[in-house]
């Protein structure tokens, strides 16, 4: 054996050479790994009488792309491109093993040997559209040339997993094994060896050009994702195709070089890494409680979505309610829930009565006293949430966890109607809860780490992205919300368009404008909440709900009521023209005189008030880090994961940018437009949010 660099090392068996690669977790293709491969070929290639030499993963995976972490820096070689072409290239049939995910510039290695063979259970895919970025190490050359434009240009859109039989049949893959990696090397070796498995080079085959193809991919591309710069650099890429390949890979090259330098690539890489990293918490450290059995309070939306989302995770549901009709009718919510999920490919249909069968729906909390956490979603008010949480204290084993699903109610006040206080956490989930992947984590003064610890491995069983945050009215996404809405309905008031104002920030990037999410999440909720927040709400204070209040007094609460700022026909959705009178009367009662804003400018003022009131939730400590906030916002509120969340974006705008707007925007309303101190102090030390995740 010989070790090349502690990360790759050399077998020779007869006449044959085993590279193994082992570099744990995924195997990324790092500078190491490079290195050491680039080694162990050359070192493999000067013993005598080598008739083949096999690549492959040891742990659980093969190699699952390039190393992310080295994107932004300079470049050190050897380069992957480079490497993948010396393998292509070598004299001696070099062969792969691929095992667990072949991914990125995992399988452009894979592409560069002479025959790739596959272990059951392995999936494979050029996923690097999702960093923003296209296959740079020869993908988007050496697939087409196997499989074909149209087949190769989906995997790269799509960036999807392709299992190992669909990869078998489309070529990408020459035979498929069942064992060990390095069993399956010595036997595909022997194969080779004996002609019983043929090796090819790929940059041998000529491919035709398919630009009416290509073009039509573009055109919908066009349609849809104008605003993402990967996407056309790939179909640009794949066009080189039928060139020589090294024209190709040229040209692969010169744009991978362009996706590397936007922005776009660094929020998509924020976004992967956030994804990853928010659960690191001081409390994960701990061993969470044992959780098998939840019981849910409430059947309505929230509650059928919670307890759909449990069930697809294999955990017992006990669903509460206290009215038979309520029951019944949640019940059907969560089933109907569960054969949706089947459509949508997330349950496997054989799964589906037995997921089903983990469903006990019973009237009355006294049912509950055998589970290990309650989750209650009945109506946002505090005096029905500290009635139950009183009956739970009393018929809940001890060590079960009570927690809460408000979305801005004190639980710190919640927890203290009961005995055990440093049971009880907020577990925020997000509408529908069985499709959204948000879950703030709240945790009160008094709760146990171990809750909430449990609170991270239940958001992990669940498939969500757990987010821990403190108590505040609204917490951290409902609360910064709260905040920028204003904005909207302020620029409405003072000469914007609902739908103008949609328009701008859906071509910021969000999902959906917020009159239109307004619209569909009800708008009265939003109504409610102005209600209850009236007799708080500072003198001071310029008041943006009139135009909602009065689109709310017409009885019109958006989609579930036909109409609300847009109106609804079926699927369809039209201008409301109903909505400019109402607007324009509270505009001349208010003696408005009103202002034109560009969208550049709505984005500006919308972006500007998410970012300081996300600094003061940062200042009180309500998120612990930057990136808490990114992921509340990419998981939970449609904002443009491209962009990577509002406190990545605020540091390409940078704090003395943000401070000049804000005091822009302060002289026409002081109370409102504050400066946060925490901004002011990274302007003067040169501080990045970034540096704050840490
Ligand atoms: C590329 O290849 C470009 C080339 O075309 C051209 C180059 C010139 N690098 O997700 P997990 C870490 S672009 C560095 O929790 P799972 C991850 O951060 C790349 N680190 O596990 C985590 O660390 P931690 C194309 C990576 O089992 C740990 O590994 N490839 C990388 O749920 C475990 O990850 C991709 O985009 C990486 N490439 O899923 C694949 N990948 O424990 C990206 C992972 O410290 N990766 N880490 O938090 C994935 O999709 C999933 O990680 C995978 C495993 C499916 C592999």
């Amino acid at each position: 054996m010989q070790n090349i660099n502690g990360i790759v090392s050399v077998e020779i068996n007869n006449k044959i050479a085993l590279i193994c690669l082992d570099n744990p977790p995924v195997n990324a293709a790092s500078q190491a790994l490079r290195d050491g491969l680039q080694k162990a070929l050359i070192w493999a290639s000067s013993q005598n009488d080598i008739g083949v030499i096999v690549i492959y993963g040891a742990g659980r995976t093969f190699v699952a792309g390039a190393d992310i972490k080295e994107f932004g820096k300079q470049p050190l070689a050897p380069f992957l491109p480079d490497l993948v072409n010396e393998i292509e290239q070598a004299e001696i049939p070099v062969i792969s093993v691929l095992h667990g995910t072949a991914l990125g510039g995992g399988l452009e290695i894979a592409l560069g040997t002479h025959a790739r063979v596959g272990i059951e259970g392995l999936k494979v895919g050029l996923p690097e559209i999702h960093l923003g970025l296209l296959p740079g190490a020869g993908g988007t050359q050496r697939t087409p040339r196997l499989c074909g434009i149209p087949a190769a240009l989906d995997m790269i859109l799509s960036g999807r997993h392709i299992h190992a039989q669909e990869a078998l049949e489309m070529g990408l893959i020459d035979k498929l094994y069942d064992g060990q990696p390095r069993d399956v090397a010595m036997e595909a070796a022997q194969e080779v060896l004996i002609g019983k498995l043929e090796t090819h080079r790929t940059d041998q085959i000529i491919t035709k050009s398919n630009n009416v193809h290509l073009d039509e991919v573009e055109a919908r591309l066009l349609q849809t994702h104008s605003h993402l710069f990967s996407p056309h650099k790939c179909i640009e890429a794949v066009r080189a195709c039928s060139l020589p390949i090294e024209e190709g890979l040229r040209i692969e090259r010169q744009a991978f070089e362009e996706c590397m330098e936007t922005p776009q690539r660094a929020g998509l890489i924020h976004a992967f890494f956030g994804e990853r990293s928010v659960s690191r918490v001081p409390e994960s450290k701990i061993a969470p409680r044992q959780v098998e059995h939840i019981g849910i309070i409430g059947a309505g939306t929230m509650g059928s979505g919670i307890a759909t989302t449990c069930l697809m995770a294999g955990l017992r549901v006990t669903l509460i309610e206290n009215v038979q009709e309520n029951l019944n009718e949640g019940t059907a919510k969560v089933k109907r829930n569960l054969q949706d999920s089947v459509k949508r490919g997330k349950l496997q249909a054989e799964n589906l009565s037995k997921t089903q069968s983990l469903l006990q729906p019973a009237l009355g909390i006294e049912y509950l006293d055998q589970v290990d956490l309650v989750i209650e979603a009945a109506f946002e008010d505090m005096d029905i949430k500290k009635e139950i949480f009183r009956k739970l204290d009393s018929v809940c084993k001890a060590g079960a966890i009570l927690a809460s699903n408000t979305s801005y109610l004190d639980i710190n006040q919640i927890a203290a109607i009961t005995s055990r206080p440093q049971d009880v956490i907020g577990l925020h989930f997000f509408s529908p809860a069985h499709v959204m992947r948000l879950l703030e984590i709240v945790v009160g003064k008094k709760t146990d780490p171990a809750v909430t610890a449990t609170g991270f491995s239940l958001a992990k069983k669940l498939r969500k992205v757990g987010v821990k945050a403190g108590v505040c009215d609204g917490f951290i996404g409902n609360r910064i919300l709260a905040h920028y809405r204003k904005t909207a309905a302020y620029l409405v008031l003072d000469g914007a368009h609902p739908q103008q104002v949609d328009q701008a920030l859906e071509s910021f990037g969000f999902a959906m404008g917020p009159y239109k999410v307004t619209d569909l999440a009800g708008l009265d909720i939003d109504w409610m909440t102005r209600r209850r927040k009236a007799p708080t709400r500072p003198k001071e204070e310029r008041y943006s709900g009139e135009i909602a209040d009065r689109i709310c007094e017409s009885g019109w609460f958006g989609r579930k009521s036909g109409q609300g700022y847009y109106l609804y026909k079926g699927r369809d959705i039209h201008t409301n023209p109903d909505i400019d009178a109402i607007i324009n009367a509270e505009r001349q009662k208010a003696g408005i005189t009103v202002q034109k804003f560009n969208n550049k400018e709505i984005v500006k003022r919308y972006m500007t008030a998410m970012i300081s009131e996300a600094v003061r939730v940062l200042e009180e400590r309500i998120a612990a880090r930057p990136l808490d906030v990114d992921m509340v916002f990419l998981f939970g509120y449609g904002f443009p994961r491209h962009r990577g969340g509002p406190l990545h974006y605020a540091d390409t705008l940078g704090p003395q940018e943000l401070i000049s707007r804000i005091e822009t925007y302060a002289k026409e309303d002081s109370h409102y437009w504050k400066v946060p101190d925490m901004l002011r102090q990274m302007a003067l030390d040169g501080t990045k949010f970034s540096d704050l995740n840490g």
